[in-house]
Order: structure tokens, then sequence, then C-alpha cells
């Protein structure tokens, strides 16, 4: 299905308000990265971006999401009940005992899931390799795409699988950072600097891209532009405000791990549903 551009940033702004739902009734969670990836999310799963069908989520030739920083698991929840793969009931029973919405996403009973997610740096190497396989072994049609997070590049394995994917020209592969400038306990420049990011990536052979992650035309003309690239893997930076669309959540770092109580979460709420669509980047 095609949705205009406005259509989307609706699509984002109720899976926010999702989020903020899912969070206040858990009573645990991570609040901070889900809020700022809404637009990134929307863009893949409604933007035409990821090939998928959700009555079918174990099609052949899909393509392979890896969310590698599953804490951000209620914006990847929130999308997929948007999409179809599960009821839209379901996402209150996120962190419960016994549920398919754990705390991290969990392989074996998540549709539309290719691996289980929480120790950051794994998903990549787990990207990285399905990516391979699928281009150098098998010569499949499918793409791969990873979601990882700034901070987690503070993991050392994550740049053994770049320099791996840059190394075999993983062409298939398609890595979205969610560049907050956050991670659990402050600015990711303070507790280790990693600029010049971009450089990095192309010192390892990347093709580079950069949008702004509240910018749903941005993000999707990125995913096109990586799918034309022949030779190279890719890497499209998302400058992302954390906690984004709730005035007293953005850039702030004390709201990485924990959910709003019930007077937060309304006043949240009452801020998205004023808000409506109107994220937009802050460049237009
Ligand atoms: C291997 C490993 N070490 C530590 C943690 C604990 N942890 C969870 S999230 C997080 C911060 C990650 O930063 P970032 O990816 O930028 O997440 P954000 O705060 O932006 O959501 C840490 C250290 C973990 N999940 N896995
Ligand atoms: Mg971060």
């Amino acid at each position: 299905m095609e949705y205009s551009i406005r259509d989307l940033e609706a699509k984002a702004n109720e899976i926010r308000q999702d989020i903020v739902k899912m969070l206040v009734t858990a009573g645990s969670g991570h609040s901070a990265g889900p809020l700022g990836m809404a637009d990134v999310f929307t863009a893949l799963y409604f933007g035409n971006v990821l090939n998928y069908d959700s009555k079918n989520p174990t099609l052949w030739n899909r393509d392979r999401f890896i969310l590698s920083n599953g804490h951000i698991c209620p914006v990847w929840y929130a999308t997929l009940a948007h999409a179809g793969f599960f009821p839209h009931s379901e996402l209150a029973s996120l962190r419960k005992l016994g549920t398919r919405l754990q705390g991290h996403p969990h392989h074996c009973v998540l549709p539309g899931s290719e691996n289980t997610s929480g120790p950051l740096g794994q998903g990549i190497s787990q990207a990285v390799g399905m990516a391979y396989v699928g281009l150098k072994m098998k010569k499949e049609p499918w793409r791969v795409y990873c979601v990882v997070g700034d901070g987690e590049l503070d993991e050392g394995q994550v740049w053994e699988a770049f320099m791996f994917a840059g190394k075999n020209k993983l062409r298939n592969l398609t890595v979205l950072v969610d560049r907050n400038n956050i991670q659990i306990d402050g600015f990711t420049e303070d507790v280790m600097p990693m600029e010049p990011l971009g450089a990095k990536w192309e010192s390892f052979g990347w093709h580079v891209l950069e949008v702004d992650g509240h910018n749903i035309k941005q993000i999707i003309d990125a995913c096109n532009e990586a799918k034309a690239i022949s030779e190279k893997p890719t890497v499209i930076i998302c400058h992302t405000i954390p906690g984004k669309g709730i005035d007293f959540m953005e850039y702030k770092y004390e709201w990485h791990g924990v959910p709003p109580n019930k007077e937060q979460a309304r006043e949240a709420l009452k801020e998205l549903r004023t808000l409506g669509g109107k994220i937009r980047s802050e460049h237009e």
C-alpha cells in the first residue's frame, strides 16, 4: 500500500502513543530510544522499504530485519502490530511473563523476527552473517536491514562485523544507526567519543549516508539509494532526538531505561495528540 508522507507522519505519531501506553502499563522498560526511532521504523515498514508479508512472516524472500539494540523493542513491537504481525491488543502484554512481547525480543515467539537480541553488539554480527550467506553462498534476492544504537558502537565486536562486511562488499546489507547521542548513563561523546563516525565506515569500505531521523522522506530516499549501491554495504546514520515528541523526555539520557508513571504518561499522550502527525524535519 502507498502512504503519503503525511500519512506516515500520522502513523509514527500513533506508534509513539502506543509506546507510551505499553510502557506505563508494563511499569518498566525503555522510553527514549523507542520514541526517537518511531519515524525510522515507520519508514522501514510502511514506506515500501522492507519486503515482508505479515501473514506469512517466514516467506523465503522476505527481507531480514535485525534489531541489534534489542532494548528499543517497544517501537518495533508497536510497528509490527500496526503492520499486522499480531493483534494490536497484544501490545498491552509487554514484559509480562510468558507473553510474546518480552523486555528484549525473543525470536522463538516473536513473529517477524530473525534473532533474539538484548546483548549489545551481537545483532550486527548476525546480520552480517545472514547478508554473507544470502549474497555469496546462496545468491538470494533478499536484503538484510539492521538497526544498531550509537552507544552500542562501544562494543568492539561491531567493528569486526563492519570490517568483514566491507571486505566482502555486502551490497545487500543496510545498517541504520540510531545516532541519538545518549546511552545508558550519559552522552555518548562523554562516555566514549566516536566522531568522526562516518569517516570510520568510509575507511572500512562502506557507502555512508546521513539523514535527519525524523524526516521520513529522507529516510526512505536513503534506503532506496542503498538498494541501488552495487559494490558496498551502506550505513545510514540517522540523527534522532531521544524521547522525540515528548518535551520533558527529549535529549535526556535519564529516560534511557525508565517508563513514564501514570501522570507523566497522561501528559505525554496529551502532547502527542496535540502534535498529531506534525513531527517533521526541523529543516523543512
Ligand atoms: C553486552 C551488553 N552490555 C551492556 C548492556 C546494557 N545496556 C543496555 S542499553 C545500553 C546502552 C546502549 O546505548 P545505545 O545503544 O545508544 O542506546 P540508547 O540509550 O540510545 O537507547 C547498555 C549499556 C547490554 N544490553 N548488553
Ligand atoms: Mg544511543
